[in-house]
């Protein structure tokens, strides 16, 4: 069976790991003369010659390594669930209706797309863009943000692991954190180019949190728990964005950009892009693809979300495939809980004939299972199921 390291899903890192930088630039530079450039000499220079797809000099002519090819009964193109796809919810219609929708959808599939959500259209296709640009940048100036420490939340990585054994997937990614976005130690771990970064992503993530903090209280009323039952510790973690790069890959077929995995927090909010690429588990090793909607976001339930809800709401498995012809970057947001907080399914939500089926944890004990077991449905139901 394939295995699914975490840390290239969803490596976490500590709450307050502000830096991002290996070695911040102003050490880089310590004792230079304003008028020399950085050096990257060593650390970062050979981090950068090594990794990143999207540091490649051109285009990639041929898979450049045995281990992006996944084996064979899990290579795309697996059967399509066809004619099915995720319903798409409109927010602004009565309220009743979204949360029947939201719950019906969030049921039946786990997952589904949300349009006419209050996000303005500038926000998305300006953070849309902006990511574009961070990997476009030079390799010397993503350099800077690349790091191979797991227990680092702000950093650049690759799901190209080299020199660790194991797949690797057609991906680069950024991730950051996120909330509150007024603390400065969590704006400070923000790339600064492109330039207008900072100021996009603080655009972007207030509503779009603001969103993900609305589904909840939908889904709440919709299952009977009190409609704050999310806020507080359940969601007020440090609220974490990956911004997933997939550069065109010479053998879409052999590959896969991110393999199957179920996500790790409460809730996600996916700007998925003009670019096709996600696909959502379906039946028996079928797979639904979701078609890009301009000006939507996909949604989706983590691993918490389930047990909260004693399983009531389910996470569902999905991952990235590649194309040859075009990069696709998308941009997830995760909704986490505080490390400290108490996961367990709700009580309201169990009873005689409805007994727990979930264990009672710490979201950090979680996590550091999670690490251990990695991000597929059945090792996580195995590892929490009672
Ligand atoms: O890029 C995508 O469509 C999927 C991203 C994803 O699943 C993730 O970041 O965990």
């Amino acid at each position: 069976m394939m295995s699914v390291a975490t840390d290239i899903l969803d490596g976490h890192g500590g709450v307050g790991d502000g830096a991002v930088l290996d070695a911040p630039p102003q050490q880089a530079v310590a004792g230079r003369k304003a008028s020399v450039p950085p050096d990257y000499s060593t650390k970062h220079q050979r981090a950068m010659e090594k990794l990143l797809l999207s540091s490649a000099p051109s285009c990639h002519q041929t898979l450049p390594d045995g281990r992006f090819v996944v084996p064979a009964e899990h290579r795309p193109p697996a059967s399509a669930a066809g004619a099915v796809s995720l319903p798409v919810i409109d927010l602004s219609l009565p309220r009743d209706e979204v949360r029947r929708a939201v719950l019906d959808a969030g049921k039946e599939l786990g997952f589904f797309q949300i349009i006419n959500h209050g996000v303005p259209e500038e926000a998305m296709s300006d953070m849309e863009a902006a990511c574009a640009e961070f990997f476009r940048l030079p390799a010397e100036d993503k350099a800077r943000y690349y790091s191979e420490d797991t227990e680092r939340t702000n950093r650049l990585f690759s799901s190209t692991m080299y020199e660790v054994a194991g797949e690797r997937y057609w991906r680069d990614c950024l991730r950051l954190a996120v909330f509150p976005v007024d603390d400065e130690a969590i704006r400070d771990g923000w790339p600064e180019k492109p330039s207008q970064f900072r100021d996009v992503l603080e655009r972007f993530i207030v509503p779009t949190r603001g969103v993900g903090m609305e589904l909840l209280r939908l889904l709440c009323e919709g299952i009977g728990l009190r409609p704050d039952y999310f806020s507080g510790e359940l969601s007020g973690g440090e609220a974490i964005i990956n911004v997933n790069h997939y550069p065109p890959c010479p053998d879409p077929n052999l590959t896969l950009g991110l393999p199957p995995h179920c996500d790790r927090n409460l809730i996600t909010l996916l700007l998925q892009g003009p670019v096709c690429g996600l696909q959502v588990a379906y039946r028996a090793n079928q797979w639904i693809d979701v078609d890009p909607i301009p000006g939507a976001f996909v949604v989706n339930f983590g691993h918490q979300l389930e047990i909260a809800t004693n399983g009531l709401l389910k996470s569902v498995e999905h991952r990235a495939v590649t194309n040859s012809t075009a990069p696709r970057t998308s941009v997830a947001t995760f909704i986490m809980p505080t490390m400290d907080s108490v996961i367990r399914p709700a009580p309201e939500l169990v009873g005689a004939d409805n007994p727990p089926r979930y264990r009672t944890f710490t979201f950090r004990d979680f996590m550091t299972i999670y690490k251990q077991v990695g991000a597929r449905r059945d090792s996580v139901e195995k590892a929490f199921k009672l």
